[in-house]
């Protein structure tokens, strides 16, 4: 598909890229409203750290758990024909949270989402032609359920092409010399995919409305499944029912392979 291409090219490029429109208002709504209705449920809070079902007062986890609306997503197109395209036929969801950010609040800090990967990237004055794409291993598909139409409403933000620097920002607020933040000013239903090695953070939110953002992680088979409490973790079944194979395999049911 030459759009798919066209996006992942992109991706490639600056480690990030922006579709449009991708998410019909309603389905914001109906995912927004769900957001909230999980949040202000007094036994998500009472769970404790022993289910964690939300993590500092602002990440809801594991939320295809929650409603089939969430799971649906996985397999919402092109985000998960990007994915595929980008992470193999055979990726599958790695997590998937919804942040739920009130004023006042962000996940200010640059950071990259894991580990680093290519550390001697930072020691090649340039990339070989021969060597691009540099293979991508994981990636959030961010799913914006509000406007983000200034910086004071805590936009998404990244430094483009950051992910081929093999380097890790500074966590704090501050990028080093010659890094530039690029804003991403969206629209709820706007979608934007980011390699888990592209430098990002969330701006702090000085507006008066909360803003809602859905992550699906995905990665490619050999990244691992990070639902908690991991071992032992049991899919519920009611997040199976009905599932399509494609949506099976995101969920983690994979043909054998090396080591099994
Ligand atoms: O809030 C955002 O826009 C970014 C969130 C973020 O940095 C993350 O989930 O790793």
């Amino acid at each position: 598909m030459p759009e798919i291409d066209a996006a992942a090219a992109r991706f490639h490029e600056d480690g990030y890229v922006i579709l449009r429109s991708v998410v019909a208002r309603d389905l914001v709504r109906q995912l927004r409203d769900l957001i909230e209705h999980r949040y202000r449920d007094p036994a998500t809070h009472a769970a404790g750290p022993g289910l964690d079902l939300v993590r500092g007062g602002v990440s809801l986890m594991r939320m295809f758990e929650y409603h089939q609306a969430f799971r649906d997503m996985m397999t919402l197109s092109p985000i998960i024909d990007l994915a595929e395209a980008l992470l193999g036929p055979d990726c599958h969801v790695v997590a998937q949270n919804a942040l739920r950010t009130p004023t006042g609040k962000g996940i200010v800090n640059w950071h990259i989402d894991g580990e680093l990967f290519n550390p001697l990237l930072a020691h090649l004055r340039h990339i070989p032609k021969d060597a691009l794409p540099v293979p991508c291993f994981s990636l959030n598909a961010m799913v914006l359920l509000s406007d983000t139409p200034t910086e004071e409403y805590g936009p998404t933000q990244v430094v483009a092409g950051s992910h081929l620097s093999g380097r890790t920002p500074p966590r704090n607020q501050t990028l080093p010399d010659g890094a530039r933040a690029t804003t991403l000013f969206a629209r709820a239903g706007d979608v934007y995919l980011v390699n888990n090695q592209t430098w990002h953070r969330g701006a702090q939110n000085r507006s008066s409305h909360t803003r809602y953002l859905l992550t699906t992680t995905y990665g490619r088979r050999f990244i691992s499944q990070r639902f908690y409490p991991f071992l032992n973790y049991r899919m519920p079944e009611h997040v199976l029912n009905g599932a399509s194979e494609r949506l099976l395999r995101l969920l983690g049911q994979h043909d054998k392979g090396p080591f099994g």
